[in-house]
């Protein structure tokens, strides 16, 4: 069982701690029925994925997900929340967290700058999980550099036409609508973009790839061929894209270094059991003074981690504003410890870590991506970095 007492840490309040148990509970119980091992991967994912979403959401998880004003649990977002059910959910399935934390991300541009129409649409059923969400930023040639990207959109009545290509889009083929940014007007790189919320079923919308990745979930590429898009559909002013992408970041990078900290809880209950558990040269592995120095290395990566997240989020909850520096911290801080944790992980289960289906297996694949989406390891530094030297005459 993984330690938490972090549970008790002053960043949190009671309703976080009974989220959190409720949580626990369910992960323990219901979820190994809605997402069993063999259906996690392989051509059953996508409906293993659907099926998360809607046990989520009939058990009031995906509140989490939302505004009060529509059943959520605080005013625009629940970081805490958000935080620990990634953590939780981390620990137990990699597509538990991906399917929880998309209904987040995908919806979160309506819940930051939808007007109550788009709002009332959208969000009552991303929180009871009737919809599916997804967020369509990168493109392939404007992953990092956001300010790059084509997409075009051109105002033509009280329509926008959208032409242009996505990829990496998660639940791409699943989502029931998708929050697209795209190009508008003259501006130049990040000043002249804009977001729309688009129903998948939209004409000129389509699924051009699947993606396969080391680690599956469902991912795959979008194509806008003369999409019609009613103007009624953006999502703040236009111009406003960057402004509402990295908002939306602002909140949800905290959440990837969570569910990096699942994934390291995880990869060091695996290593701790095995350490108790594996003899060698007569003793038991947790014995040695080497394997006690990695698990010493992983229980302090694995704290660090939860105090920057839990800094950030409650930072967040808290003040409100801007959380830019605490939340690439949290990432950059959680993602690059995991990696390592889960790789110590391995190299305690020997020859049985790199077998196909071990956990510490799937957690070396599922960790990789974290230190690339919602910004790269690099971009988070330059971040930090920039809060740094933000307000010095130099
Ligand atoms: N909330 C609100 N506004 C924000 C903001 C935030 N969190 N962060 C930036 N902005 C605003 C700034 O205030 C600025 O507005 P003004 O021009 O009106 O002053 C504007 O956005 C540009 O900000 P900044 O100058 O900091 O942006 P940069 O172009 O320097 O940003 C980086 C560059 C690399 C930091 C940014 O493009 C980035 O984060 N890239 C990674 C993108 C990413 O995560 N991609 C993965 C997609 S999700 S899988």
């Amino acid at each position: 069982m993984s330690d938490a007492t972090f549970l008790d840490w002053p960043f949190l309040d009671e309703s976080h701690r009974a989220f959190a148990r409720s949580l626990e509970d369910w992960a323990g119980t219901i979820l190994p029925g809605v997402c069993p091992e063999d259906e996690a991967h392989g051509p059953a994912m996508d409906q293993t994925a659907r099926r998360l979403v809607t046990a989520l959401g009939q058990a009031g998880f995906l509140k989490a997900a939302i505004p009060a004003a529509y059943g959520g649990r605080a005013k625009d977002f629940d970081v805490r929340a958000l935080c620990l059910g990634r953590e939780i959910l981390a620990r137990h399935a990699g597509l538990a967290d991906f399917a929880f934390a998309m209904q987040g991300l995908g919806s979160a541009a309506i819940t930051l700058f939808g007007n109550a129409e788009q709002q009332a649409r959208y969000l009552p059923k991303v929180g009871t999980g009737e919809m599916i969400a997804a967020f369509a930023i990168s493109e392939a040639d404007a992953g990092s550099d956001v300010g790059a990207m084509t997409t075009k959109a051109v105002l033509d009545g009280d329509h926008y036409v959208i032409d242009g290509a996505k990829t990496w889009i998660s639940n791409a083929g699943l989502a029931d609508f998708y929050t697209v940014f795209a190009r508008i007007g003259d501006g130049e790189g990040a000043k002249g973009l804009a977001a729309f919320v688009v129903d998948a079923r939209t004409p000129g919308l389509s699924v051009s790839e699947r993606i396969d990745v080391m680690a599956p979930h469902p991912l795959g590429s979008l194509r806008f061929d003369n999409m019609r898009v009613p103007a009624a559909n953006l999502l703040g002013k236009p111009g406003d894209g960057f402004k509402v992408a990295m908002s939306v970041l602002d909140v949800f990078r905290t959440t990837v270094g969570a569910a990096a900290l699942g994934f390291a809880r995880r990869a060091m209950d695996e290593a701790v059991s095995r350490s108790v558990k594996r003899k060698a040269f007569g003793s038991r592995l947790a014995d040695f003074q080497l394997i006690q120095a990695k698990i010493a290395d992983m229980a302090v990566a694995v704290d660090t981690s939860a105090l920057l997240i839990y800094r950030s989020a409650w930072v967040k909850d808290t003040k409100g504003g801007r959380v830019t520096r605490e939340a690439s911290m949290a990432k950059l801080w959680a993602t690059e410890q995991a990696q390592m944790v889960i790789d110590q992980a391995v190299q305690i289960w020997g020859g049985l870590g790199v077998i196909s289906g071990m956990a510490v297996e799937q957690l070396y694949r599922e960790i990789r991506a974290l230190r690339i989406y919602e910004g790269t390891s690099e971009i988070q530094k330059l971040v930090i970095a920039s809060k740094v030297y933000e307000g010095l005459t130099l």
